[in-house]
Order: structure tokens, then sequence, then C-alpha cells
């Protein structure tokens, strides 16, 4: 049995180290001393395990074995990462048609606790969808464009309707190659159709499929879930919060929501500010009512409405070990089952709230949009009810400041102002080198892997050589949880031409853009990026690398796959469920470059990673013909140089400046 790791070994994040020894000194386990005692298994990490069917589960691990049915290594690995493909696909659209429906009732249902709260942001959303606009009401126009987004999962012929988004050259190319998604479900059910036994068995083939699914997310279901989210909560501008376990607080009702859609956590957040349950919560000895997220709803209501963020993916165990959680309050996705045994050590309660997600043990208080408020109210006062039960608490004193909510649209109007909003700044910057590149750092924690020490190390390292970072999900949390996400952070780790700009536009050098769902916000600016000119005209030019580096979902694979067949470069970190497969690994490589400009690697190697990210953005400036990087010619503009300039005798002060404006 491997040895059991130091809380140090475990977490890089000082108020992990804290919990982890307190859950070691009361005997209680987490998926990070589960993780070192439960090793994966060899065969199914790399891939090699099939289980499609009732004749095995075959693995195959000897030189020219097949299974059972005489699949080969390559049909094995390929299959099985389609599946993950299309699981994660499913589950991210998924949401985005809740989102839908959600959006359908705030339309149509009289006295709906849904409203559209962003005009702006439907009617692009109209425009996209073909809905007129002209002389109609914002209710009118919401609930076509519901129709025509839940349309889009059933649709069987045709094209997506987002496509469009896309740059002009990819879109052509995608078309060429067929790989269009048809709809969201007929993708998702395709792959899981070719994949079941004896269908599909031709590797690229099957991958093909993979692609066409995974399209169908970023450039549909999450698209979706994006755009109808602000429509109903806000399109997200920025706002600073906070981050880590020292959000909870010792003298108020904690109510901590976790997992991922924002339906139900918003008319939390809207509950916890009723006077009549404030009034009742301070009946029963607290001061007030305290909302905190945890992983994507975390991202969701944080960069809309400033919610804090107790923690990343890894801290949700730890959030109930400080004792301080009256009620975890889940919907879906990246919900631990630990959590209900775990709770029953204190006096958490663990509520479950989707149609779709029951765990045992846990307390089930379905959620409807169309008593979104009264169920929220209801959730909100068991809640205080549990404060009375509340024993010792070991709130970590440890959080960091934030600013986050850095949607498109903000960094468009923050780059170029209300009238000529553009991307042409941030272009010009990455064209004249102050900024390297763009590397969007994305996805999970996995407790294989020290907790957060490589989203930090590579956010580091690649400011430090003027590499502009964005962000979403569990990464996102991460680098708050650092201070990254603040302007004071360029002062500190950005390189000098990456300072310059941040100084210049007044934004952190880590930019949030929300949820995993809005890596869907990163296609659209890198395809605004393409359009506006000077760095090429599609995405597989932009000096440009996504990672997700702590990967550990089915989700991550698909967004790292539709990300790629868009022209990223894409590395996942921590685990290769291709290793088994030579031919697997050259075609999502090489083989997706030729095809589609992008490509996926699995590094487990964070040294690797930043060679080959840096690698890569230095290969797309020289194909553009742009100067190469030399951070030597920067930081001397702004204030750097005038403190520089103030020191200087008057005639050498003249003299430089003279000498620089010549
Ligand atoms: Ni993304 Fe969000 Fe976090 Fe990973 Fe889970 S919360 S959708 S999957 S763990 S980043």
């Amino acid at each position: 049995m491997p040895r059991a790791r130091t809380p140090e070994e475990r977490s890089a994040d000082p108020a992990a180290i804290q919990m982890l020894k307190l859950a070691e000194e009361s005997g209680l386990s987490t998926a990070f001393s589960r993780a070192d005692t439960m090793s994966p298994c060899p065969i199914g990490a790399d891939g090699l395990c099939c289980k499609n069917c009732f004749m095995g589960p075959c693995r195959v691990v000897k030189e020219g074995q097949v299974g059972v049915c005489g699949a080969t290594v390559e049909t094995i690995v390929a299959r099985n990462f389609a599946r993950a493909v299309a699981a994660g696909a499913a589950a991210h659209s998924d949401h985005g048609r809740d989102m839908a429906f959600t959006l359908k009732a705030a339309a149509t249902v009289k006295g709906s606790d849904y409203k559209v709260r962003d005009p702006y942001k439907l009617y692009s959303m109209a425009e996209t969808l073909g809905v007129p606009v002209d002389g109609r009401s914002v209710e009118e126009i919401a609930s076509d464009v519901a129709d025509i987004a839940i349309a889009q999962f059933g649709q069987q012929t045709g094209e997506v309707a987002y496509i469009k988004r896309a740059p002009a050259k990819r879109q052509k190319l995608w078309r060429e190659l067929n790989y269009v998604p048809r709809g969201i479900d007929r993708e998702v059910v395709d792959v899981l159709h070719r994949t079941h036994m004896g269908d599909d068995q031709e590797p690229d083939h099957i991958l093909d499929a993979a692609i066409r699914c995974a399209l169908s997310d970023g450039w549909a279901g999450s698209m979706l879930a994006t755009d109808i989210s602000d429509v109903l909560f806000g399109t997200p501008s920025p706002l600073v919060g906070q981050a880590n376990l020292g959000v909870l607080k010792h003298d108020e009702v904690n109510i901590v929501v976790h997992g991922h859609e924002p339906t139900l956590s918003e008319m939390i957040l809207a509950a916890t500010g009723d006077p009549e349950l404030l009034e009742y919560a301070s009946s029963k000895g607290a001061k007030g009512i305290n909302l905190a997220g945890i992983c994507c709803t975390s991202n969701e209501t944080l960069v809309r409405q400033g919610v804090p963020s107790a923690g990343n993916f890894l801290h949700q165990e730890l959030a109930i070990l400080t004792g301080a959680v009256e009620a975890m309050v889940v919907d879906v996705q990246c919900i631990m089952q630990a959590l209900v045994p775990l709770s029953e050590k204190f006096h958490t309660e663990v509520i479950t709230t989707s149609p779709k997600v029951k765990i045992s043990g846990a307390t089930h208080i379905e959620f409807d949009e169309h008593h979104a408020m009264q169920i929220a109210r209801q959730i909100v006062r068991r809640a205080i009810d549990n404060f009375a039960n509340r024993g010792e608490t070991h709130i970590p004193d440890v959080s960091s400041d934030l600013v986050a909510g850095f949607s498109h649209e903000y960094v468009n109007y923050a780059l170029g102002g209300v009238l000529r909003g553009s991307f042409r700044p941030l272009n010009d910057a990455i064209a004249a080198g102050r900024i390297r590149g763009v590397v969007a750092n994305i996805g999970c924690n996995n407790p294989r892997v020290t907790q957060d020490w490589q989203h930090r190390y590579l956010v580091t390292e690649f400011l430090k050589n003027d590499v502009l970072v964005v962000q979403t999900g569990c990464g996102a949390i991460a680098s708050a949880k650092e201070g990254y996400l603040l302007g004071e952070a360029a002062l500190e780790y950005a390189g000098p031409g990456l300072r310059e700009v941040c100084e210049a536009v007044g934004m952190p050098p880590v930019l949030h853009m929300g949820s995993c769902v809005d890596n869907s916000r990163i296609l659209t600016v890198l395809s605004q990026m393409a359009s506006e000119g000077g760095l090429g005209d599609d995405i597989s030019d932009i000096p440009a690398v996504g990672m997700a580096p702590e990967w550990m979902s089915e989700k991550a694979m698909a967004i790292a796959t539709y990300a790629a067949a868009s022209g990223a470069y894409v590395i996942m970190g921590t685990t290769n469920p291709v290793k088994g497969s030579e031919e697997v690994s050259r075609l999502i490589s090489e083989g997706w470059r030729d095809k589609f400009g992008g490509r996926l690697e699995f590094i487990t190697d964070p040294d690797e990673i930043l060679q080959n990210t840096l690698a890569h953005i230095d290969e797309r400036r020289e194909a553009l013909k742009l100067p190469k990087y030399d951070a030597s010619k920067w930081g001397k503009s702004g204030d750097a140089r005038m403190l520089e300039l103030v020191e200087l005798p008057f005639a050498e002060r003249q003299a430089a400046l003279y000498g620089e404006m010549v």
C-alpha cells in the first residue's frame, strides 16, 4: 500500500492543510486520504479496460492482445475516450437545457420568481437564434428564445445555431470535414451508439464522433447555459469578493451551495437577505445568514453577485470539517458521496435538490423552478433551525480578496470603451509582444496530486513570462485563494510587458471568467480576437494554449476536445487516459493538428507543460511574423518609468525624455 502523504503533500493551500491535520487527529477520512489508500487500477487508468459488453470486462495488457470480440487496444482506448467525452458533454449541456426551461418559465409563468435581468444579452441571443425583436416585449422574445434553445437539444438534422459564432474559416473547415453538430442530444446518443459492442471500430472514426459531440457542448449546450444564465441573472462585470474557508462565519448561520446550476442558489441568496428570515436567525442567536459557494455553483454566484467562495472541488469535505456549516445544499455534478457520512459526524445537513440527484442519507428537497423562492426559504429556515445544534468549530482564518467577473462583454468594453468596445488593444499588445500570449488555465482539483500546487506553479510562471491568464472553474478558485485575481498581483508576479497592460487597463493579470460552462466565454473571446485581425483569422493562429493541469472530470475531457477541435493546443495534466495506445495518442495530437490546427496532449510533468506552452506560443508568434518575445523591451513606461526619471538630474531627465520622444 502506498505511504500516506502528509497534509502539506496533499494540498498547497494553508486552509486545507489545517483541516487535513484536523481530519487526521479526528480519524476522519477525506478524498485526500482515500486517494492514498486506493491506488488507481493501472489498466483502467491507461484506457485499456473494455467493459462495454458483458463478455468481459476485457483487460488488454499484453502485446497484440485483443478483447473477447477481437477489439484492439486502439479501438478500446478510443471508445473509452469517446464515452468520457459524451458523458461530460451530456452533463454540461443538460445544465444548459435546465437553464432553457427556467428561461421559458421566466417568460411565461405569471408571477415567476425569475425575471430577465439582462435584456441586452437576450437580444444578442435572439439575433443569433433568428428571433424577431422589433415591437415585441421582453417576455415574448424570451419565450421564443427559450423554445429555440430547447429545440437545439432535440434537433435531428442541420446545424446547431451557435456554430455561427465561430470564425468563418473555422466554420468552413468543420463543414468540409463534417464536424458540425446536428443537435446536442443526437451527438451524445451517436457516441453511445457507436461505442456499443460491435459498432464503430476504427479509432479515428470513433474520435470523429467524439469531436462532433464535444463541439455540440462547447458551441451549443454550454454556450446556451452561459448565455441564459447571463440573461436571467446578469452578465458578469468585475466585482470584489473573497475566497477560502475563512469566509465561513463563527457567529452566523452558514449555508454552502455546491454543485453547478445557478437557479436555486440565486434564490437562496435572495432568501438570505429576507428581513423575516434574518429576524428568525437572530431569534435563534445568529448574527446573520452567510452564504458561500463551492465548485462551479460558487463561480456562478461569485462572478455575478460576489457571493464568497468557500473553495474549489477538494474543499467540499473540508468545509464540513469546520463544524460551522449548517446546510450544504447541492444540485448536480462534482458532489462527493462522502459528504453525507462525513456530515453525520457533525451537525451539517446535506440537502440534495435536483430531480436527478439523490444521495442516500441526505435530505431531499426537490427544486422546482415554479416555486423557487418558496423552496429556497424552506431550505434557509432549516439551516437556521440547525444553528443551535452546532458544536465546536474550526474555521481556518484564511481567505483572500479577489476581483472576478470578466465576461467577454466586459473585457471588450474595458479594452475599447462603451462606443468602440473591441479586442483590438489586446491583439495589439500581443502583436507588439507586451503580452507574449494567452493561457486558459481551467479545470478541477485531483487528489492524486497536491491540491492547487500545479495551478499555482503554472500561473506564477506564465505571469512571469508575460502570458495573460484567463480562468474558469476550480482553477479560477485556486488562483483566487492565491490572491492572483487582484490588480496588485500584476505588480507582484507579472513580467514587465503584462504589468504595463494591466496597469493601463486596470485589470488583474489573471481574469476569472466564470464556471466551467463559461469556457464558452473563452471560445467567444478567441473568436472575436480572430475576427479583430492582426493575429491571423482563426483560433488556431492565436498564440494561446488551454490546459487543465489538475483535471479529474469527464466534463474536462469534453472541454479539452472541443477546444482542440476549435484550434487550440490543449494540455491535460495529472493522468493520461490514452496512455495505453500510441495510435490514439498520435491521433489526438498530430492527427488533430493536421485536421484542426489544434491538438490534445496529456502531460503529467508540470515543467513540460510550461515548456510546451511557451514553445507553442512562440511558434504561433513566429508563424504570424510577430516580433520575437523580448521582456527587456518593456517596463519602461508608466509609473515604473516615471519613478526612474524623477531620480535623474534635470539635464539627464530632459535628454532621456527628448531621446525617447524622437
Ligand atoms: Ni469543472 Fe465545475 Fe470543479 Fe472540475 Fe467540477 S466544479 S464544471 S468539473 S471539479 S472544475
